[in-house]
């Protein structure tokens, strides 16, 4: 009998290959490729004044150097604003190659192309770019004061204004018990994949054909904006994703200049070309998020419940707004989590300032919006002295309210809705896997040894799974092993193992004989991408629909062929057998053969299988005049709203009384992603979302000094936490499937990490006794800290 693969703890089918170094990255291909490397500014605001490129032309190696000028067509036009909405009210993007000006340091300049990236980056040091100097505009604050701009057009430094109200905030608000005003912060950060972006372009000048290899999220995106760019129908370009060594987000955003700059340079040098990106040009040129500048004020009874919440927050959106503004949209969305004010009113302030622009980076604003939310909890529960999850219990929606209608609207201008959940069943799980009723006493013991420890909790929804649609195309060979095609791109998440899983149990066969290929725009021309927490949702449906699709047409071939009806089968280890008659059967790779009559007529065996089987002509293939050859299907998967995950976490941290020191002692996750479908995988995804959070919450951001300058960027200098210092994380599951798809599935991806600066947040303040405002939090700013309230 087949077992069933949903919901079991899988291996990954592809890490065999990718930890014994058999993995293929952009930087594996295309060895006799030349190579690009870039001038960049190294001012955060200036004009370009004059470009001499001389010295670069002359070295030994070099093929091209290129500048703005040089970008014919639209491929010189500033890049697009890929999402568009109403309350952007100056949506500046840049170029490939800035033109006169620039707008932060690492902005590229001039594209340098030659034998080999040496040459290319020591021809690039000889260009001499003369910048008139101007005033640069660093950090939320100075952008708010608006007495400098970053974008002429762009008055007060405002890119997007938004203001959402829910109910009537203000009387509400006057007639509350109690009210409170909170003063947040939450610094710039930015996520650090291993291998930084890459481009390989191949120009096949005779078939006037474009092949891109991209370490991207996004390949059909990146296809169809090289097709607009260099003005080539889409037909005559492929973007195919390798394998990519993670992406967090910040490979979605397309196109990137460099991934429209290989490729035109590859068309017009008519030579492959390649770019890899470094370290250095990953922290000033890529994306950062996270920063903004937040105020809360809430009206709540004596219970603690919530009465009314006000939030304004000022979001730090870099120099340029390719991506629109999903993520403040986001943190001012789902910030309400679990919990149902009365009257809620956000608005929000998108702020151009003169640092590396701002796309989303895992969890994509719901941090933010969890952190905002959960300190405003728990000063609610520090101010009337109640426990503090029972603050947050009494404000649940509760489980029969589902679906829940916040009354906010996404981005798309529709209703946000969640779907499904239990929080008053996530958060009784958590409160029994930490230990939640008896941490008091261990607080106290702690205590009375001079020990400092605190537990936090967080919890949060997250919005997965959104559409428009992904695709899945399913096609069984007549050797029996079964290929499937998704255009989702892959950058570590396991899904060629989960989604061999859903075919494998759809079509009755072992998981060993499927087989997933992702992100090749030739094997799914229509896909959208790997991000949002949407692969398992999308491509996993679609995939599903697409067997299910496949396994009806081998059911009613064999069904011909066995002269029984199709209720009566079954498949069962890729067999196709009438119910309690096993002997009478067919192979589902003979079926293959049989519904492909070309290759049927030259395949003995499969004649002889069918005659074995009994009641089939051989010499006359069963595909019906009106029926396709091939065993195979495709469908779309296409939701009508996002599907809403939650989870709670806890923590418990101790605080060196001398040192400041900050350690996390245990670390909890209840975790609520609908079915799952692989548990390892979602326990390894909750893992490295916690590891990343904690590095939020404790090391990692982007200092930048006035002048705009990021003193921080090298691993030198930019603190990530190593394994010393995440510690043994505890999961723990609760499956609230989603009526919103067949398969039940809410995401999964994004979830370790959005609620962990909350937490950590929360667990120093019950350590210290005095509230944490900012984060990320050092021991030297903890230190201060404690002498600040030591004084007051
Ligand atoms: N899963 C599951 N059952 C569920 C939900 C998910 O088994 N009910 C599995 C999925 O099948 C998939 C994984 O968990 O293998 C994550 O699924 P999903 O939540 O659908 O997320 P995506 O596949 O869309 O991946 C994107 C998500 C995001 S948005 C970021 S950012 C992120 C993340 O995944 N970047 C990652 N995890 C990452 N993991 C790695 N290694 N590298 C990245 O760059």
């Amino acid at each position: 009998m087949t077992t069933r693969q949903f919901g079991a703890p899988v291996k990954r089918k592809e890490d065999p290959r990718l930890v014994t170094g058999n993995g293929r990255y952009v930087d594996d291909l295309g060895h006799d490729a030349w190579e690009a490397a870039f001038v960049r500014s190294p001012h955060a605001h200036a004009r370009i004044v004059d470009i001499d490129v001389d010295g670069a032309v002359d070295v030994d190696g070099v093929i091209a150097v290129f500048t703005h000028e040089d970008l014919d067509g639209p491929a010189g036009d500033r890049l697009p604003l890929l999402i568009p909405h109403p309350s952007i009210e100056a949506g500046r993007t840049g170029y490939a190659l800035a033109k006169d000006e620039v707008n932060h340091v690492g902005e590229a300049i001039v594209m340098v192309v030659a034998r080999d990236r040496y040459i290319a980056e020591d021809a690039a040091q000889r260009i001499v770019v003369t910048y008139e100097f101007l005033t640069p505009v660093v950090g939320i604050a100075t952008s708010r004061d608006g007495s400098d701009l970053v974008h002429d057009d762009a008055p007060g430094n405002v890119a997007a204004h938004l203001l959402q109200e829910v109910g009537n905030v203000e009387p509400a608000m006057a007639a509350a018990p109690h009210t409170l005003t909170l003063d947040l912060e939450i610094e710039r950060s930015a996520c650090m994949p291993m291998e930084g972006k890459g481009v390989h372009a191949h120009w096949d000048s005779d078939e006037q054909r474009m092949r891109i290899h991209s370490s991207t999220q996004t390949s059909t995106g990146v296809r169809a904006a090289v097709a607009a760019k260099l003005e080539l129908p889409l037909a005559q370009v492929e973007c195919i994703a390798p394998d990519v060594g993670g992406g967090f987000g910040v490979k979605i955003m397309h196109p990137w200049p460099e991934e429209v700059l290989v490729p035109w340079a590859a068309r017009r040098l008519d030579h492959d070309v390649k770019w890899t990106e470094d370290r250095r040009e990953h922290f000033t040129s890529s994306a950062h998020e996270r920063g903004q500048l937040q105020k809360v004020t809430v009206g709540f009874d004596d219970d603690g419940r919530l009465l009314a919440l006000d939030v304004k927050f000022w979001h730090d959106n870099g120099a340029y707004l390719p991506y629109g503004v999903i993520v403040p949209i986001i943190t001012a969305t789902q910030l309400l989590g679990p919990y149902k004010p009365q009257n809620y009113r956000v608005e929000f302030w998108s702020m151009y300032t003169n640092t590396v622009l701002v796309t989303p980076y895992r969890g994509a604003g719901r941090p933010q919006g969890c952190y905002a939310m959960e300190r405003t909890m728990d000063a609610i529960a520090a101010e009337l002295g109640i426990d503090r999850a029972e603050v947050r219990s009494r404000n649940f929606i509760q489980p029969e309210e589902m679906p829940y209608d916040q009354g906010l609207l996404f981005q798309d201008g529709r209703p946000l809705k969640y779907d499904s959940g239990d929080f008053p069943a996530s958060l009784a799980k958590l409160k029994a896997l930490v230990g939640w009723d008896d941490f008091a006493a261990y607080k106290k013991e702690a205590e009375a040894q001079g020990r400092k420890v605190g537990l936090g909790i967080g919890c949060y929804v997250e919005g997965t799974g959104v559409g428009p649609y992904e695709g899945g195309h399913v096609h069984v060979e007549t050797s029996g092993r079964v290929n499937v095609a998704t255009g989702l791109t892959t950058q570590g998440q396991g899904h060629q193992t989960i989604l061999a899983q859903i075919v494998a149990d759809e079509l009755g066969v072992s998981i060993d004989d499927v087989h997933v290929t992702t992100g090749d725009t030739r094997r799914m021309p229509y896909a959208v991408g790997t991000f949002a927490s949407r692969g398992a949702v999308m491509s996993g449906n679609a995939v599903a629909l697409a067997a299910r699709a496949v396994r009806a047409k081998a059911l009613r071939i064999a069904a011909d062929a066995l002269e029984v009806s199709e209720d009566d089968l079954q498949i069962e280890d890729g067999t196709i057998s009438v119910k309690g008659a096993p002997n009478a059967s067919i192979a589902l790779s003979t079926v293959a053969v049989m519904s492909n009559p070309l290759r049927y007529a030259f395949d003995e065996s499969a004649k002889a299988a069918t005659q074995f089987a009994g009641a089939f002509d051989p010499d006359k293939p069963p595909v019906a005049d009106d029926d396709e050859p091939g065993l195979e299907g495709k469908d779309f998967y296409s939701p009508t709203q996002a599907t809403f995950a939650n989870g709670m976490h806890a923590a418990i941290v101790e605080t060196d009384p001398v040192t400041a020191e900050i350690r996390i002692l245990r670390y909890c996750v209840i975790h609520d992603c609908g079915t799952v479908v692989n548990p390892m995988i979602v326990e390894g995804q909750v893992h490295g979302g916690v590891a990343q959070g904690i590095g939020g919450a404790l090391y990692e951001r982007m200092v930048y000094d006035e002048s705009g300058q990021l003193l921080n960027a090298s691993f030198m200098d930019f603190l990530m936490p190593y394994a010393s210092e995440v510690p043994h994380i505890e999961t723990d599951h609760l499956e609230t499937p989603s009526p919103l798809n067949p398969l039940g599935i809410k995401g999964a991806g994004e979830a370790g990490t959005i609620p962990v600066t909350a937490v950590i947040a929360s667990a120093i303040e019950d350590a210290e006794g005095f509230p944490i405002r900012s984060m990320p939090i050092s021991p030297t700013e903890l230190w201060d800290l404690r002498r600040q309230h030591a004084h007051a």
